[in-house]
């Protein structure tokens, strides 16, 4: 029998603070490798469109309120519903382009007051783990002249501040690639298509990794 080996697909996250132009630069990103024939696909957490993603909607529109503990299994659980589709595409060779993930988890929970980080992100131990995480880093000032900062909850200055720093705590060098996203779409984009290959040719040829504590 001839076997048709299926090389699995690349997983990249992408994170940073507010409107640091995560959702324009996945779906940016997306659109270039299908051109070059590289499978990919555009997937977003939190996804609001799932039983669990419903409620978290409702909370960030501050329709409802729920307790911190709460809220971050919430956010949790809606990566580990999705967690088995993930693996699925991978190992069907789809790569993954993936805006924001349990680093947001992390470090948005964490942010509050009486917040354990350790607490939080044991609630991530298990999920697969990306192959590369791109954080887009934006200065304060290029940020203040964005559009796009809404009414949701979260998106207060001083909550960014934190969740900023802790960032920094979750930074694991061997996969994370700062970027610097004051520039203009276009030099960020090609400067991620770079890294994305690199990680690809790497990444193909490995298991999946997953999260550990
Ligand atoms: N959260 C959490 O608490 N726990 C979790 O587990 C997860 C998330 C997963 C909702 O997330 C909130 O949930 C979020 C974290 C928390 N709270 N906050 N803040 P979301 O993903 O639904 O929404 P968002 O992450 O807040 O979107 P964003 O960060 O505001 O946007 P972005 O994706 O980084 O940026 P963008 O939409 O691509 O761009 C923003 C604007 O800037 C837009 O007008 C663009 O046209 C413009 N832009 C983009 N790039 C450029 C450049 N290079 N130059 C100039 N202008 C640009």
């Amino acid at each position: 029998a001839v076997f048709k080996m299926v090389r699995r697909g690349t997983f990249i996250v992408f994170e940073g603070c507010d409107r640091g132009g995560k959702t324009t630069q996945c779906k940016k990103l997306v659109e270039a490798l299908n051109k070059k024939n590289i499978p990919a696909e555009y997937m977003n957490f939190p996804d609001r469109t799932t039983a669990v993603g419903k409620i978290i909607n409702d909370y960030l529109k501050k329709n409802i309120e729920l307790p911190d503990h709460a809220v971050h299994l919430l956010f949790s659980a809606n990566r580990w519903e999705l967690e088995p589709v993930i693996r699925k595409k991978l190992h069907s060779g789809v790569s993954l382009v993936v805006d924001r993930y349990s680093y947001s988890g992390v470090a948005f929970s964490a942010a509050k007051e009486n917040m354990d980080l350790q607490w939080c992100w044991n609630q991530e131990e298990g999920l697969p783990a990306p192959d590369a995480v791109f954080i887009l880093n934006l200065s304060e000032s290029a940020s203040l002249q964005r559009g796009g900062f809404g009414e949701e909850r979260y998106e207060l200055t001083d909550f960014q501040a934190k969740v900023r720093s802790n960032y920094k705590l979750l930074k694991d060098p061997k996969i994370w690639k700062d970027i610097d996203a004051d520039r203009d779409v276009e030099s960020v984009h090609n400067e991620i298509l770079k890294l994305f290959e690199e990680v690809h040719s790497q990444a193909v040829s490995q298991p999946i990794k997953t999260l550990k504590n």
